[in-house]
C-alpha cells in the first residue's frame, strides 16, 4: 500500500463578475468540494464588490472557501485551472471581467514562488474582497506568511465598496 499525503488547508478565492455570478459561485463551490481529495471546511458569506482595476466592468460577487486537500500547491491550481475553463473562462484581458476566477491565496503556512503560482497571492494584504471574506472563514490571528496576521492586514484595509449578498 503506498502512503497518501498529509492534508493540507488552503484558502480559495472565488470571483465573478459576467454572467450570472451568484450562481457561478454556487457551481464553483459545488465543483471545488467534489473534487478527489479535496474536502470543504468552511465557506464565507458572498460579497458583492466594486471592481478593483479598470472600472469599466460589471461588480463582483467575490468568496472565500477554506479546504483541507491532499493535492500539492502545483496540482490544486491545475484542478482550479480546469474547473474556470468549465465555467467558460476565457483568459484575454489582464484585470477584464472574468466569468469565474479561482486563486489559491494560501497554501498551509507555504510561500511559494514559481512563475505560475505565487502564494500567499501578492494582491491579498491589498484586497478588501479578499480579506473581508477570509475573516468569516479563519482565525483572526492567522499568519499570512510574509505579510503578518490576518487581523492586522484587516485595520489596514477599510471594506470600501463591500456589501454582503443576502442569502
Ligand atoms: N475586483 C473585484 N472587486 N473582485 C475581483 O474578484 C476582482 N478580480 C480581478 C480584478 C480585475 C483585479 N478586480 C477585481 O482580477
Amino acid at each position: 500500500m503506498t502512503p497518501s499525503n498529509p492534508w493540507f488547508e488552503a484558502y480559495i478565492g472565488l470571483g465573478s463578475n459576467l454572467g450570472d455570478p451568484i450562481h457561478t459561485i454556487a457551481s464553483a463551490r459545488l465543483a471545488i468540494a467534489g473534487l478527489a481529495d479535496v474536502e470543504e471546511i468552511a465557506f464565507s458569506p458572498l460579497y458583492g464588490s466594486r471592481p478593483v482595476g479598470p472600472q469599466d466592468q460589471p461588480d463582483y460577487v467575490n468568496a472565500v472557501m477554506r479546504i483541507k486537500t491532499r493535492l500539492s500547491a502545483p496540482n490544486l491550481l491545475k484542478q482550479l485551472q480546469g474547473i474556470e475553463n468549465a465555467h467558460g473562462r476565457v483568459r484575454s484581458v489582464r484585470w477584464g471581467a472574468r466569468t469565474l476566477d479561482l486563486d489559491i491565496l494560501l497554501y498551509d503556512q507555504q510561500l511559494i514562488n514559481q512563475p505560475d503560482l505565487i502564494v500567499p497571492h501578492p494582491e491579498l494584504p491589498n484586497r478588501a474582497f479578499v480579506l473581508h471574506p477570509l475573516a468569516d472563514v479563519a482565525d483572526s490571528d492567522l499568519p499570512i506568511p510574509g505579510k503578518g496576521r490576518l487581523a492586522e492586514l484587516l485595520t489596514a484595509c477599510p471594506a470600501d465598496g463591500l456589501k454582503r449578498i443576502a442569502q
